[in-house]
């Protein structure tokens, strides 16, 4: 049977293709991949690194672990100063600082109201001063995100391994959340329990493995409730998980995905799984990799800080395997960065400059071999915007190539995910063009937040491709840029 061509019909063909036009213009996005990051862990990965600083009265005792019976008189810093020490933070490209507020001895840096063993029966200030809220106040008025570490062992504390330290421990984390926060950052601790003054006891406590004597959902819940944004770093619902090891090393292969019954089985660190994550876990809890630029948490005047090259080195190995860069600075007795480690971080920050100055990508033509149309095209994966790269729902391997008018050198590429639609990319390779054929230049598994390939000496080419051999779907690039 034919159809009549009326008016009505005609009409009707026209409202139909300008339909699918529009819907063909716009794809949809890709559904998000299992589990995927909170708002506060994306705004995380963006400060990508951020100091740590270890000062107490370990400070002046030349200890890395107080025994918990020093007297508060020996914290006796002689020139403190918050905005010197936040103004190093800042030019050394550090976004944000987690203070020891309190370690292992139980010396509270803030004059708490539960407890005699602070800042406030300390020569500091005449006993006027509060180390943990003058810095709070600097990372304010310098733009740097706080945070502060509460160590869970408490060394001083009479009470430590019964019902009467819980109270105590978790009164303190609601005053400092409710008189210093909102903090970016809550850093708890692993090390547990041993020997301890204990308020004069002198004796061994140990708390049950798992640390499940801390009841951690009750803390989480707290900070929660006062201070939502804040990423915490637990080993009960982590937000973010220790990488495994203090040298400032995330493994190559990284998933940010684990999950917490296998991160801690029986209590003890599954170090495997908090190397590697797992691509099929529970929850976000992408890698944090902690080191110290000195050998110790805590100053000590016979170490020497780390060079530029070997922090540089750790940049690559933290921020640029998909995770972030924990960075301890050990202010000495006078409470200063030292001066050899402020010349460190600086030229550290140089190096960084320097090698990440210019994209070279924002003079390449982009080209992919599939996409899922308009929006998530090969130009989405040029700059930092918001745009990225898809390929359709079906497709879980493909490439994109980049082209130069004049050869480039090259010899840093950088690889970004979507992450806000979670972590996929399984395996991928980059290949350089020499005039006849690809050459292989650089492999890798996993990608996330970000990853930085070094390509060595570097390369001179005038086509670069990257391709994405597996995937746990559709990719999803945020970003490629070569330096
Ligand atoms: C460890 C502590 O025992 C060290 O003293 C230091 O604070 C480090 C960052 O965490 O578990």
């Amino acid at each position: 049977m034919r159809t009549a061509i009326t008016s009505k019909n005609i009409l009707y063909q026209l409202i139909m293709l300008a339909l699918a036009m529009v819907v063909g213009c716009t794809p949809q996005p890709p559904e998000p991949m299992g589990v995927v990051p909170a708002k506060r862990q994306i705004a995380w990965h963006q400060m990508e690194q951020y100091a740590f600083v270890h000062f107490t009265i370990n400070t002046f005792t030349d200890k890395e672990w107080g025994y918990g019976d020093e007297s508060p008189e020996w914290f006796a810093p002689t020139d403190f100063d918050a905005d010197a020490l936040v103004r190093v933070v800042k030019d050394a490209g550090l976004t944000g600082l987690i203070l020891t507020a309190k370690h292992h001895d139980g010396f509270c840096l803030w004059p708490s109201r539960y407890t005699e063993h602070s800042v406030k029966n300390s020569p500091y200030k005449g006993g006027k001063g509060d180390i943990v809220g003058e810095v709070a106040e600097a990372c304010r008025r310098h733009g740097i995100k706080f945070g502060f570490y509460l160590s869970p062992w408490d060394r001083n504390h009479a009470g430590y391994g019964s019902e009467e330290y819980l109270i105590y421990y978790r009164n303190q984390l609601r005053e400092l959340l409710t008189d210093y926060g909102p903090v970016f950052e809550m850093w708890f601790d692993g090390a547990n329990g041993g020997d301890g003054y204990y308020g004069g006891r002198n004796e061994t406590r140990r708390v049950e493995l798992g640390y499940l004597y801390y009841d951690w959902p009750k803390v989480v819940d707290i900070i929660r409730e006062l201070s939502p944004e804040t990423v915490v770093w637990s080993s009960s619902l982590p937000d973010a998980r220790w990488c495994s090891n203090e040298r400032g090393v995330i493994d190559e292969h990284c998933w940010a995905m684990a999950s917490p019954e296998d991160m801690y089985p029986g209590g003890r660190d599954s170090l495997a799984v908090l190397r590697y994550g797992q691509e099929d876990g529970s929850r976000w809890a992408p890698a944090e990799a902690d080191v110290s630029i000195r050998p110790g948490w805590f100053y000590h005047a016979d170490e020497r800080p780390k060079s530029a090259e070997e922090l540089f080195d750790i940049y690559l190995t933290s921020v640029g395997r998909g995770g972030t860069l924990l960075l301890n600075l050990a202010p000495d007795r006078r409470g200063r960065i030292p001066e050899e480690d402020i010349e460190a971080l600086m030229a550290w920050r140089k190096m960084i400059d320097q090698a990440f100055s210019r994209d070279l990508a924002a003079d390449a033509e982009f080209s992919v071999s599939s996409s899922r149309g308009r929006g998530y095209g090969a130009e989405c994966m040029q700059g930092e915007d918001l745009a990225y790269w898809a390929t359709e729902d079906n497709v879980k391997s493909g490439e994109v190539c980049l082209t130069w008018a004049e050869a480039k050198s090259i010899k840093y590429v950088v690889v970004q995910e979507h992450i806000a639609l979670g972590q996929r990319v399984r395996e991928f390779v980059v290949e350089s063009y020499d005039g006849h054929k690809w050459q292989q230049v650089a492999i890798g598994t996993t990608i996330g937040y970000k990853r930085i390939l070094s390509l060595g000496n570097g390369i001179t080419t005038t086509a670069l491709r990257i391709r994405f051999l597996d995937s746990r779907g559709p990719l999803t690039i945020d970003r490629v840029a070569v330096y």
